[in-house]
């Protein structure tokens, strides 16, 4: 019998120690929940690191032991490994070249790739230690690029899949990186490459056909006698989920919280992990600017805005949320009345049932990336609009604008559009509202977390079977 393989940098759960014992709390993340209808069946796996160092044999065996149970294989990684492969090389050169902050932020240091590579082939070990020729292996995201070359030269006719969840630069971007036919390579292993959008199908494409000699025709690569199928898959969120949660009377008295303390306001609500890319600086900007503007805006709106914690060991994001304390500081010192500040502001993560009622209750939600390869918090926006209420104002620079089209888009380095975008939200009447919010619900409802599963998994057999067809001609 063969199985699937998902294999991903963290492993879809939370680990902590009490006394002696590991507890393993399951992630409720995206991801996690629409790869549970595979994982969790027969003799399928997910292979991931999980998240904590543990150095002890003793330990590891505990752990693998009880991750075991939950269909998870642990790859183990020491703290020079996090530093280099993850902080290093994945958040130092990956993450700002492919969100077009290459000049800014990237840092090419050569020791920083060989953990790369070396991780990388410590994922590939554990792969092979379970894969057989018949199972299908499925790759996520941008710190495992290498990983579907190396399964590749072992097991030539496996299937592989990959994802990659954030932008693929254009070639002028990519083109920097000091390992870019490397990292080609690596990506084109796999049978079936999946991006959020076309711009990223088309990006790749211009970077491969570049850099390595292999040849294309339409959005199919051919490299080593082997067909490769480039396509978007725009990935969806648990629909359900955000829709049912407001219902549920915990988030109802969070709702009716919120209510009694923004009387009277109108709700900005902003939402992010701490990044760079994420333009939270230049939304505080245009924010600012509305206040200047729009006196009659004072004691009238409030901006609820969370900072998830996010990379703050790394020196440029512990700049950043400096630079975002001092601006938000900044803002209430000069427009705080004594009934009314303008900012509410929290660097930490929430419980799902307080994301969701925020979500329930403001009347805009404000997301303005300056990258983003899709942006999932816009999607569980429109999802908890059950009324069919509300305002989504978004960043033509996230995948999600591609779908999201009845939203206010706007360019988040015009801080004058996005300071008239949050006025005609605040001033939108109910009719526009529902207008725009009614067919953005239906898309987020059809193309659900479990339907982007479905089609890619139904993809990838179709393009083996393409290729088993090709071959046997
Ligand atoms: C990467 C790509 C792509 C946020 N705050 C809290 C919390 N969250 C949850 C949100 C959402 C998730 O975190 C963030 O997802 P995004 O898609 O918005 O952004 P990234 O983390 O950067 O994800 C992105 C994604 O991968 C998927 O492919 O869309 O472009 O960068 O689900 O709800 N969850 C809880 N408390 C919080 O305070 N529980």
């Amino acid at each position: 019998m063969s199985k699937t393989i998902i294999v991903s940098n963290r492993l879809p759960v939370k680990i902590s120690k009490s006394d002696d014992d590991y507890i393993l709390s399951p992630s409720e993340g995206g991801l996690a929940t629409g790869l549970g209808s595979i994982y969790k069946q027969g003799d399928n796996v997910w292979i991931g690191w999980p998240g904590v160092e543990i150095t002890d044999q003793q330990d590891k065996d505990q752990v693998t032991h009880q991750l075991k149970e939950l269909s998870l294989i642990p790859v183990f990684l020491d703290q020079e490994e996090i530093n280099q492969y993850y902080e290093g090389f994945s958040n130092e050169v990956l993450w700002p070249v492919f969100h077009y902050y290459a000049s800014t932020y990237a840092n090419y240091k050569q020791s920083n790739w060989d953990y790369y590579k070396a991780v990388n082939q410590k994922f590939r070990d554990i792969i092979l230690s379970i894969a057989e020729p018949g199972d299908v292996i499925w790759v996520h995201d941008y710190q495992l690029l290498l990983v579907p070359g190396l399964v590749r030269q072992e097991l030539p006719d496996v299937s592989i899949g990959f994802f990659l969840h954030i932008p693929f630069p254009s070639h002028e971007m990519f083109r920097l990186i000091p390992w870019r036919s490397e990292l080609l390579e690596g990506i084109l292993g796999a049978d079936l490459i999946g991006f959020h959008t076309f711009d990223d199908v088309r990006h790749f494409l211009g970077s491969a056909t570049r850099i390595l000699p292999v040849a294309s025709s339409s959005n199919i690569i051919t490299m080593d006698e082997r067909s490769i199928v480039i396509e978007s898959f725009p990935m969806g969120i648990d629909e359900q989920k955000y829709a049912t949660l407001p219902l549920q009377p915990e988030v109802q008295e969070q709702v009716e919280l919120i209510r009694n303390n923004f009387k009277g306001n109108k709700l900005i609500l902003s939402i992010d992990r701490l990044d760079y890319s994420k333009g939270i600086l230049q939304r505080l900007q245009a924010f600012e600017l509305m206040l200047q503007l729009c006196p009659e805006c004072i004691e009238k709106i409030a901006l609820y805005m969370i900072v998830v914690p996010s990379r703050d060991t790394v020196p440029q994001y512990a700049h950043l949320r400096d630079e975002i304390d001092k601006k938000v500081g900044n803002i209430n010192s000069i427009y705080r009345t004594m009934d009314w500040t303008p900012i509410h502001y929290y660097y930490r993560s929430f419980p799902i049932e307080m994301l969701s009622a925020l979500f329930y209750t403001a009347d805009v939600c404000l997301i303005t990336p300056m990258r983003d390869g899709m942006n999932l918090v816009s999607k569980e926006y429109v999802a908890s609009r059950i009324n069919n209420d509300g305002v989504l104002i978004m960043s033509e620079m996230a995948g999600a604008s591609k779908e999201l089209i009845d939203a206010i888009i706007v360019n988040p380095n015009n801080t004058g559009e996005v300071c008239r975008a949050i006025l005609q939200a605040i001033n939108m009447p109910l009719e526009e509202q529902h207008r725009r919010m009614i067919p953005m619900r239906q898309l987020v409802a059809k193309f659900n977390i479990s339907h982007w599963v479905k089609i890619f998994m139904d993809r990838l057999k179709e393009v083996k079977l393409m290729q088993r067809s090709m071959q046997a001609r």
